[in-house]
């Protein structure tokens, strides 16, 4: 993979450089106490999808509805001016997903973007295709202004070290659309990764449509992420995020 760590993320300075990046790294955003109060509520959640999928899952979907420090801490006062810093709009939490990877679901991600949201329900509409059904929930490809609306914060709830299957990103490659497989792999040959290494409690924000992957662990523990979704309340046409209605 053609990563490299540490190279400088602007600096820090917010909104101009989350604009140009994509992304933007922001230290200590919750506390170790509040990590493992989370990590206590998602491990059994986690624990009972995988027996149930018995198989290696990935993560956990639709936290804001059955973790409820997920939702609090989503719709916390500081979240919510921490995302408002970022954002032109008023933006609501809209879909959280916990990832871990650990030594029996040791996954790697390739080089994608995040084109999916999840919805009320199926109402077909200009612009909106690839509906697909999701551990129950109808999700859909929004067209690419959508996607440009919303911002992703990663609270990491373990330390992840380059080597602890971090997230690798391009940076600026959310301002080029949607990507086709072609565009992907030009990517991948030209333009060097950024390593988005994190302690326990820091937050990665990202814009869905930037181009990111992810390693297995080289030496697997837990990495795990919890993964929120913020975006303005509205869709076009009565469709409603599955999370907010
Ligand atoms: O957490 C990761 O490493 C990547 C997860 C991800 O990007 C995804 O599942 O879309």
């Amino acid at each position: 993979m053609n990563a490299v760590a540490g190279i400088r993320n602007g600096d820090a300075t917010g909104t101009s450089q989350f604009d140009r990046d994509g992304f933007h790294l922001i230290p200590a955003v919750a506390g170790a106490d509040d990590c493992d109060r989370l990590i206590a509520e998602l491990m059994p959640l986690y624990e009972r999808h995988s027996a149930a999928t018995a198989g290696k899952v990935g993560g956990v979907r639709n936290l804001l509805r059955t973790s409820p420090r997920t939702a609090t801490f989503a719709n916390s006062a500081k979240i919510n001016s921490l995302i408002r810093q970022f954002a032109d709009d008023l933006m609501v939490p809209v879909r959280a997903i916990f990832f871990d990877k650990n030594p029996d679901a040791n996954w790697r991600v390739p080089w994608h973007q995040d084109l999916a949201i999840a919805l009320s329900e199926q109402i077909d509409t200009p612009g909106f295709g690839g509906w697909s059904v999701k551990d129950g929930v109808p999700h859909v490809h929004p067209p690419a202004e959508i996607l440009e609306g919303m911002v992703t914060l990663r609270l990491h709830l373990d330390d992840c070290p380059g080597h602890n299957g971090a997230l690798r990103v391009f940076p600026g490659s959310h301002r080029a659309g949607k990507l086709g497989a072609d565009d992907i792999t030009r990517w991948t040959a030209t333009v060097p990764a950024f390593i988005c290494e994190r302690a326990k409690g820091d937050a990665l924000l990202m814009r869905p449509l930037i181009l990111h992957a992810s390693p297995p662990a080289e030496l697997p523990g837990h990495r795990r992420v919890l993964h929120i979704e913020y975006a303005p309340k509205e869709l076009p046409n009565g469709l409603k995020w599955f999370d907010f209605q």
